[in-house]
């Protein structure tokens, strides 16, 4: 496959040569032929750019009815085409280009570049999808300010939107008008966006730190104006944060949001005019369940970090895109734990990075968080750039502390305010502000895969000395065989035999080591009986530890630490040892028997009334079949789910009446607020349910469809929901399935839940159940909300089913992705991951697993985005 010859390094990387000062479009939107007129004001990079050939990008999907420099019509003999490069070879050191190109928005199924989504058009730049509208210098280093024009009909598209503020509008005989935008921040072209569409909006305003007033407007279709309120607060409190915690300023004059139903992704950036995935923007109780208001909350927040830490100081280039994502989600992660409870914000990101991205960074697409190379950039909006990249950015902020991390970050934005950079000059801005050399820290960038520490320690009671030792380690990945010792902040602390934190130096009960070397030791003088470490606390670095703890040392931690993530980390552990060890019962034909400890403690943690509930509720969730096949050498789908389940049975007819009282305790009256205490609650009643449902007892599926019934709101009906439908009581499931869809079918998002409902169904037979629902009417292959929801949920969140031993789950996928391959790439080669894990499962799987990615492998037309996982994968 020629493909290969397209890998991408950075070590290639060259400034550009040309600039472009202005650029000014004018976007003619039709039914069928779309027309788009560039006119760039380019000139020579003072670097040596005058007399070099002039290189734009376009894609092939894209007409070139026109091209001039200077007003000179340029021939086919002028330029030269070479894949998406269009190379002008001779050009003054300044001049004007004008291009005409013509596109078809309306056949673009892949959403990248301008499409449409339920009759409105819009845009989505990010990587590279500007050049599937025009031919441009689509890079992230080259800025110009934009004026664009967007001229349509005016009954079909009465809202007509860009970038900045508008500044001209008019309107011809036809029925036809048109806006002007104009953008005065310089931006690169993947923040260029556009929409044109028949929307209403809320409106709002914000007044900034120096009392300039920002117009908030954020659009939707008419049917969904009554659950764009959440949002709107939420960038208010967004806006306040940065100012408060950043010292950061909103600068233009209009803010707006856009909701849109087709989308790759959950929302983008796009300068003054972000254009978001309606799941990541619509909230209503009756629709949306708390997480789902939390991640409007949280996305909201992430998008408006962006005008900072990506839009005001962008990428040097892709390479550099965790410069911007990792900073970003570091930023909304604060940003909703000052919102909500810390520790479970915490905990949350913490069980995501430990299941999906060590898994990622222990597979064949693994990567640094600045990549040294890539074919299809696409690929690389991952779990390390975003999450590992955030915990990376958070490692700095532990080390240098909250006043200096504040003195680097203003540091970076005044030195690079306006420039593209890259993640080594985030770092030196870092370094700079506060003096601390974090060049061994740099290797955080550069080397892929999950750090692991080994401890052991020895207590000396004459001389009351506790010596920590710890060994680091980094696992191979591709393209890295041997990988250099880190700088791992660890932040820990020791517990007495009373469960009471010791103080170690200057009073402090948690320091933060720097673990630096391959081996190292930690001495502690003055220590009056053997502790009990307390390792990582906080999550302090994305690696993996092992402390050889004692069950009973691990029940002690989680009564005890002082540290809340900490005591859920020790539960997690708590439950992993019992639950690994069944599954070795298991396999050996042991009759199991759960280990009392844990029924005792889950016992001990429900009858303390003073715990936040939240936090209870997540210590008393098992860790996830997911997280249990990470750690897994060879990765058991039955038998880990069959522990599970009986773990789940054991507790839940050992705390039967507790978990009972619980959940009538729990119960809440008055209105739905997502506010954090009121979600505690019922994530605490839901859990309880949950466990009352394992019973399979019938009066709890009788008190799960009472809930179902008396519910107000989508958090209650979804949840009791979807423990009957995942139950064994069969025509109940079927009933309040059909019920569910009856009330909701003209809710497109709680279609998607009640398709994910389905989809992740772990009893027999579901694989049918989804073939099915391929086929209903409310399904539509060219959604990617109902492919994540339906092929989603089936491929990546039901295990036991996706992996049956006759391959048929397998099969399924490959065939979905050669449907999906030309049709929406980006979103074909996302669904792929399950099968990308092959080399986790027994023999008879992986040839299964492997027999589909080399059937894909094989076939003709592959997308750079499929070709670059596949041939990866099978390597
Ligand atoms: N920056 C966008 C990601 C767009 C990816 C397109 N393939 C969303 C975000 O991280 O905010
Ligand atoms: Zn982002």
């Amino acid at each position: 496959m020629s493909q290969e010859l397209n890998e991408i390094f950075l070590k290639d990387y060259q400034a550009p040569r040309y600039l472009i000062e202005s650029t000014d479009m004018h976007f003619e939107l039709h039914e069928q032929d779309t027309l788009v007129r560039t006119r760039m004001q380019v000139t020579a990079n003072v670097d040596g750019g005058a007399g070099a050939a002039f290189e734009l990008f376009g894609h092939e999907d894209v007409e070139l009815c026109r091209i001039a420099i200077n007003d000179q019509v340029l021939s086919e003999k002028d330029y030269q085409r070479q894949g998406e490069k269009l190379i002008v070879k001779s050009v003054p050191a300044s001049f004007l280009c004008e291009t005409l190109t013509r596109i078809q928005p309306q056949d673009n199924t892949a959403l990248e570049g301008l499409y449409k989504s339920d009759g409105m058009f819009c845009t989505q730049c990010e990587a590279e999808g500007f050049r599937r509208i025009t031919f441009y210098p689509d890079r992230p280093d080259v800025m110009s300010v934009f004026r664009t024009t967007v001229e349509a009909d005016k009954a079909l598209y009465p809202v007509l939107l860009s970038n900045g503020n508008p500044v001209e509008q008019g309107e011809s005989d036809d029925g036809r008008h048109w806006i002007t935008w104009e953008d005065p921040f310089p931006k690169p072209a993947y923040l260029f966006a556009l929409v044109a569409g028949d929307l209403e909006y809320i409106e709002d305003s914000y007044p900034t730190m120096s009392d300039r007033d920002v117009k908030l407007l954020i659009y939707g279709e008419a049917k969904d104006l009554d659950k764009l309120e959440y949002a709107m607060a939420s960038l208010k409190n967004a806006m306040r944060w940065d100012e408060e915690v950043y010292g950061r300023e909103y600068d233009l004059d209009i803010y707006m949001i856009v909701a849109v139903d087709f989308f790759n992704m959950g929302a983008m950036e796009n300068k003054g005019l972000n254009i978001f995935n309606t799941s990541c923007v619509l909230a209503h109780p009756k629709t949306t369940t708390d997480a789902g208001f939390q991640r409007v909350e949280g996305v909201v927040a992430h998008e408006y970090f962006h005008n900072w830490s990506g839009n005001r100081v962008t990428c040097r280039d892709w390479f550099q895109l965790s410069l911007k994502e990792g900073f970003t989600v570091f930023r909304d992660a604060e940003f909703s734990a000052d919102m909500n409870s810390r520790t479970v914000k915490r905990v949350e990101d913490v069980a995501l990075l430990r299941t999906a991205q060590f898994a990622e960074d222990a597979g064949p697409m693994a990567h640094p968080i600045r990549p040294a190379s890539f074919i299809e950039i696409s690929n690389f909006y991952t779990l390390t750039i975003y999450e590992k990249g955030a915990e990376v950015v958070r490692m700095i902020h532990t080390l240098l502390g909250e006043e200096q991390f504040r003195a680097g970050s203003d540091l970076y934005f005044e030195r690079h305010d306006g420039q593209a950079v890259t993640t080594d000059d985030f770092v030196a801005a870092m370094e700079d502000a506060s003096g601390r050399d974090l060049s061994q820290f740099r290797l955080w960038y550069s080397q892929a895969g999950t750090p692991e520490l080994k401890f052991s320690d020895e207590y000396d009671p004459q001389a009351h000395r506790y010596v920590l030792h710890v060994q680091q380690s980094c696992p191979a990945s591709p393209g890295q065989a041997t990988k250099e010792p880190m700088h791992i902040p660890l932040a820990m602390g020791l517990l007495d035999q009373q469960g009471n934190d010791l103080t170690l130096v200057n009073g402090e009960t948690t320091l933060v080591l720097d673990v630096t070397e391959a081996e190292q030791s930690f001495t502690f003088e003055n220590i009056q009986s053997r502790p009990v470490p307390s390792l990582l606390r906080g999550f302090s670095a994305p690696v993996k530890s092992h402390y050889p703890y004692q069950r009973d040392e691990l029940v002690f931690l989680m009564a005890n630490d002082s540290d809340g993530f900490s005591r859920w980390d020790a539960a997690q552990k708590l439950a992993v040892d019992i639950m690994q060890s069944l599954i070795h019962d298991h396999q050996n034909g042991v009759a199991l028997t759960l280990d009392p400890r844990l029924v005792d403690a889950f016992r001990a943690i429900l009858e303390d009334s003073t715990l936040d509930k939240a936090m209870v509720a997540k210590v008393l969730t098992l860790p996830s079949e997911a997280y249990l096949s990470e750690l897994a050498t060879e990765i058991d789908v039955d038998a880990i789910h069959h522990v599970r389940n009986f773990v789940r049975k054991e507790l839940a007819q050992g705390l039967e009446s507790i978990l009972l009282s619980v959940y009538e305790a729990c119960e809440l009256a008055g209105e739905y607020s997502p506010d954090a205490a009121s979600i505690a609650r019922r994530s605490l009643r839901n859990l309880c349910l949950s466990y009352l449902m394992a019973t399979e007892e019938a009066r709890y599926l009788a008190l799960a469809e009472e809930q179902y019934v008396n519910a107000d709101n989508m958090t209650d009906q979804s949840a009791a929901l979807s423990m009957v439908a995942h139950s064994r009581f069969k025509q109940a499931a079927h009933k309040l399935l059909e019920r569910f869809y009856k009330q909701w079918q003209d809710e497109a998002l709680v279609v998607n839940q009640w398709f994910a409902i389905q989809a992740t169904n772990p009893e027999p037979g579901t694989l049918a159940d989804v073939e099915a629902l391929m086929q209903h009417p409310a399904f539509d292959m060219k959604n990617p909300n109902k492919l994540r929801a339906l092929l989603g949920g089936f491929c990546g969140q039901n295990a036991i089913n996706f992996h049956m031993a006759d391959g048929s789950g397998y099969r399924f996928l490959g065939d979905r992705i050669l449907e999906l391959n030309k049709q929406n790439p980006q979103v074909a080669s996302r669904m792929l991951t399950p099968l990308t894990r092959w080399k986790k499962y027994g023999e008879a799987r992986q040839q299964q697993m492997k027999a589909q990615l080399q059937r894909i492998l094989d076939s003709d037309g592959l997308s750079k985005d499929v070709y670059e996982v596949v041939s990866k994968s099978l390597a």
